[in-house]
């Protein structure tokens, strides 16, 4: 008889942007294909996953995507068998009577809440612990986390890998680059820009078309581009435009698969991103980068990117840090950032060894996908 795979539901509902379907369908996809699980992803927006997925029928209450069974979160819940696992994502609420189910269950699945990413302390406190119950059921916390005792990043296996060949081999660089449309004259160097609006971008695009070296700026379709109209004096801005001022070469990129996006990190040498998702893999590109926090209220965000830098920065220089730190904080406080530019410029070498040194560190933990599977080998 066939060995039954463990079933694993996972639920999402977008709340804005592409974070929350980014980081489920990554960690869905893994669970099936490097640790064998069956696994369900229910989701409330699917025009939202169509970006990162293009091949999604919208329309579809089930389909099967890379060996995931994708379910439209319909507003009107069906009657649903619960599964073993069952993970709900950044607190979302599940369906009552699918609470009822996993009750129903001869013995209760494993529910966690997968929470949102932070480098603050108090994670490693927290990760793992029960949280509330519904009836017999109970749930726990499960926090992603940069250090030991936390339930570590997404990674899918041999990634590092992947990307170290892909960033040593010129020639295959040059043609998925070419792919997008992207030439870039030789010697200039190549950022990504995805990020949320920001006031200010105008000084930063000032610097580079201002340098002496060549810049070639890549940005993703998306909230960023009202600054970049405003500074390049157009409108209409989309996919496929390339404007050139001065030393900066300025191109929008279509938004694009998730895998591409991560080649598209590897072959910058500094990526401006945000959020959650694209934070990490700016992580794992092993390059200098630029962190556009998620904003919060109360400015508690703010906490959030303090946390990490504090972790972050360990290991440089005095003046490396201070450079890196203050270009972060200016970025997330929307301020001018040319003078912290210029002079994170100066201490580029460390920088780029540093990238890669963090991403060797982090690489340690075990990855988040794997450290869900070994919580529940735990539990039973
Ligand atoms: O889209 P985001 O701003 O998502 C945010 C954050 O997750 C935030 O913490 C959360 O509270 C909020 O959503 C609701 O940024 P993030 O997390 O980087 O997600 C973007 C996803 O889009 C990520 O999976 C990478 C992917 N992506 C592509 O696949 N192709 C692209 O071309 C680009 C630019 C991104």
């Amino acid at each position: 008889m066939p060995e039954m795979k463990t079933r694993w539901d996972i639920f999402c509902t977008v709340v804005d942007n592409f974070g929350d379907i980014g980081v489920t369908w990554r960690l869905a996809r893994q669970l099936v294909t490097e640790h064998g699980l069956a696994v369900r992803l229910w989701v409330d927006d699917l025009r939202a996953f169509e970006r990162l997925c293009p091949e999604i029928d919208i329309d579809a209450v089930q389909q099967w995507q890379h060996d995931v069974d994708v379910r439209q979160w319909p507003a009107e819940w069906q009657p649903t068998e619960a599964a073993d696992v069952v993970i709900a994502a950044f607190a979302c609420q599940l369906p009552s009577a699918y609470m009822d189910a996993m009750v129903e269950r001869e013995k209760p699945p494993l529910w966690m809440n997968l929470d949102y990413l932070s480098a603050e302390d108090w994670v490693i406190g927290c990760h793992g612990l029960p949280s509330v119950k519904y009836k017999s059921v109970q749930k726990f916390f499960f926090f992603p986390g940069f250090q030991k005792g936390t339930g570590g990043l997404l990674r899918e296996r041999g990634l590092l890998e992947r990307r170290r060949q892909f960033q040593q081999d010129l020639q295959a660089q040059r043609e998925f680059l070419q792919g997008m449309g992207i030439d870039p004259a030789p010697g200039a160097q190549l950022i990504s820009l995805f990020a949320y609006e920001n006031s200010g971008l105008a000084s930063w695009l000032d610097a580079m078309a201002g340098d002496s070296t060549a810049t070639h700026l890549l940005v993703p379709e998306g909230r960023i581009l009202g600054d970049v109209e405003r500074w390049l004096g157009v409108q209409g801005l989309a996919a496929g435009a390339v404007h050139v001022r001065d030393a900066l070469t300025v191109q929008v990129l279509p938004f694009v698969r998730q895998d591409q996006y991560d080649r598209l990190l590897w072959c910058c040498d500094f990526n401006a991103v945000r959020g959650e998702d694209s934070f990490v893999r700016a992580q794992w590109a092993g390059r200098p980068f630029l962190w556009h926090i998620y904003r919060q209220e109360e400015d508690i965000h703010l906490d959030k990117l303090e946390a990490f830098l504090e972790l972050y920065v360990k290991g440089l220089s005095a003046p490396a840090r201070e450079a890196i730190s203050g270009l972060w904080r200016a970025w997330n406080a929307g301020e001018k950032i040319a003078d912290h530019w210029q002079l994170t410029r100066k201490h580029w070498p460390e920088l780029e060894k540093h990238a890669e040194a963090w991403c060797q560190e982090q690489a340690l933990q075990a990855d988040l996908a794997t450290a869900l599977v070994q919580f529940y080998g735990n539990w039973i």
